[in-house]
Parts: C-alpha cells; sequence; structure tokens
C-alpha cells in the first residue's frame, strides 16, 4: 500500500507568506492531480505556539540566525505558522479534503519538529509511523514545502524506519539557505531515500 504525504502547503510558505518559499504555490495544482495515484493521502501542518523556540524574535537576533540546542544546531526562523492563524492554514486551493490523515508538528514551544516522524531531539515521535503501520502502507511518496527541511527531514526518517520512501522533486519547493538544498539531496541520497525528478 502506498501513501503521499503532502507536507507543510501552507499559506505562510507561499507568496506573501512570513516566510515564503519562492514559487511555494507552483506545486499545489499538481499535487491535487497527484493525490489521485494513493491510496491514502496525509497532509502536516506546522503548528507553533506564539512562543516557540524556533522564532527569531523570542531570542531578540535577526531571523535565520542559529543557535545551539540541546539536540544540536537550531535555525531561528521569522515567526510562522502560529496555531490558528490564516498563516497556518492550508493553501486555498489544496484539495485538503481528500487528507485521510492531517499530523500537525512543532505544536511544542520548547522544541521544534521539521520531520513529520520524529522531533528535532529525532527520538519523540510525532505517531505518522503508528499510523503508517496500522494502515500496511510500506510506500512513500513526499511533495511540498520545503525540500531542503521538513521534506528531507520526513524522508529521511521515513527511509531509516525502513519505508520505501521517495521525493517528488518536480512537487517541492526549496528554502535554499547556504547551500541546504544541494545538502539535503545528498543526505537523501545517502539515507536510500529515491529522488525522482520527474
Ligand atoms: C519548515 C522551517 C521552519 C518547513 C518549517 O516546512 O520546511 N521550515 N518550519
Ligand atoms: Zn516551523
Amino acid at each position: 500500500m502506498n501513501a503521499l504525504i503532502v507536507i507543510d502547503v501552507q499559506n505562510d510558505f507561499c507568496p506573501n507568506g512570513a516566510l515564503a518559499v519562492e514559487g511555494g504555490h507552483e506545486i499545489v495544482a499538481l499535487i491535487n492531480v497527484r493525490m489521485n495515484q494513493y491510496n491514502t493521502v496525509i497532509m502536516t501542518q506546522d503548528w507553533h505556539p506564539r512562543m516557540h523556540m524556533s522564532f527569531a524574535d523570542n531570542h531578540n537576533v535577526e531571523p535565520y540566525s542559529v543557535i545551539e540546542v540541546d539536540y544540536g544546531a537550531q535555525v531561528l526562523w521569522p515567526r510562522h505558522c502560529v496555531e490558528g492563524s490564516e498563516g497556518a492554514e492550508f493553501h486555498p486551493l489544496l484539495d485538503s479534503r481528500r487528507a485521510d490523515a492531517i499530523i500537525r508538528k512543532g505544536f511544542r514551544k520548547e522544541i521544534d519538529s521539521y520531520s513529520a516522524f520524529f522531533e528535532n531531539d529525532k527520538k519523540t515521535p510525532t505517531g505518522l509511523e503508528g499510523y503508517l503501520r496500522g494502515r500496511r502502507i510500506d510506500s512513500v511518496d513526499f511533495v511540498g514545502l520545503a525540500t531542503d527541511f521538513c521534506v528531507s527531514w520526513s524522508a529521511i526518517d521515513a527511509a531509516k524506519l525502513g519505508f520505501h520512501a521517495r521525493v517528488l522533486l518536480p512537487l517541492t519547493r526549496a528554502i535554499d539557505l547556504d547551500g541546504s538544498l544541494e545538502k539535503a539531496i545528498n543526505d537523501m541520497k545517502q539515507a536510500g531515500v529515491e529522488i525522482v525528478n520527474d
């Protein structure tokens, strides 16, 4: 059984959003069509409290500064995807009615969560693994935003957990901070994620 996992296609990651990813909106129509090829569709939503540790202004520093925390390096972002805000809603044209499950992540203020499977400590589970195993899903395709953060971290965790994991690159867009896209693609290949270019 297969699943399409649609990562963080939310207003704040699209043009005019708080953490806009270039061309983020361009993938929405393609994702809507692609959903028809899967038994199961799962969507994730980045969902942060106002006082979240990943927000630069909660540390009084410039966005995109990097700090060291218990679990390693953490980029500090512009305030984005605040729980219940319009920026945290799915892009209005994304067919979210098709989602069998919606996973929210990053909702604890002490820790960020890029991956759909584990928070950034790489050990606190979100419950997605159990959901997939319960539904007998062994093959997962990833699309959405952003290629080099939440998409790649999710795909790498999926491969490490033993799922057949693919990233459909044309249905993703990247933030690309200091070469982070190239690094993410190398890391994904290293972890056994299949990169689909067309
Ligand atoms: C994301 C940075 C911060 C993402 C989420 O969805 O890739 N990136 N929060
Ligand atoms: Zn976030």
